[in-house]
């Protein structure tokens, strides 16, 4: 609009419509971390085995990691099985694009779990910090693992962070396929 009121002949050239477009078009990426039981319990617990850090830092450093790529993130702790079912079956409908996931004791048990990320066929990657072949045998299988893009165990942390920038990445390359970037989010 000019100050006149007249609107303006000009226009934008195409391909800066498009970028303009896009990026009110596009929401950031979602990405969910999701903890298992217990895990609420670190830094605070059996420090030999799971390390000094406590779950708020994991989270406030994934948080700063997601927030340095302009990616959105959100983390989630449960005790109880049906919550973390319900927060997996909940991810389609929240525009959820990855799932980073540490299981806890469920990794070995839960085909529940094992289910509901198989429905929402969101991808995911499974993290442990302590590294699970090394320890008893029951912890050597994994319900979720055959179904995850990749499995970190053994890292502490770290591993988190590698997953969080794992999945950021292998977005990133979704949004620059040949195919075009994902369609626009609904809602
Ligand atoms: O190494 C991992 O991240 C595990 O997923 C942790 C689970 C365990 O059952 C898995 O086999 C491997 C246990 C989480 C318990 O976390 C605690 C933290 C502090 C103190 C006590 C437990």
């Amino acid at each position: 609009m000019l100050a006149s009121g007249k609107k303006s002949a000009y226009k934008a050239p195409y391909f800066a419509q498009l970028r303009v477009f896009s990026a009110i078009t596009k929401m950031a990426r979602l990405i969910w971390v999701i903890h298992g039981p217990n895990l609420n319990l670190l830094g605070m617990r059996e420090p030999s085995v799971y390390g000094s850090t406590s779950l708020a830092r994991i989270d406030a450093e994934l948080a700063k990691v997601a927030k340095a790529h302009g990616v959105r993130l959100d983390s989630f702790q449960s005790n109880h099985e049906g919550a973390l079912v319900d927060r997996v079956q909940s991810a389609p409908a929240a525009g959820v694009d990855y799932i980073v996931v540490n299981p806890a004791a469920y990794t070995h048990t839960s085909v529940a779990l094992r289910d509901a990320l198989a429905a929402v066929a969101v991808p995911f990657i499974e993290v442990h910090l302590s590294n699970i072949h090394r320890r008893e045998a029951f912890r050597h299988h994994s319900y979720l693992s055959d179904l995850a893009t990749g499995v970190i165990a053994g890292l502490g942390p770290i591993g988190y962070r590698l997953a969080l920038q794992a999945a950021i990445e292998s977005l990133r390359g979704a949004d620059a396929s040949p195919s075009g970037p994902r369609p626009p989010k609904k809602g």
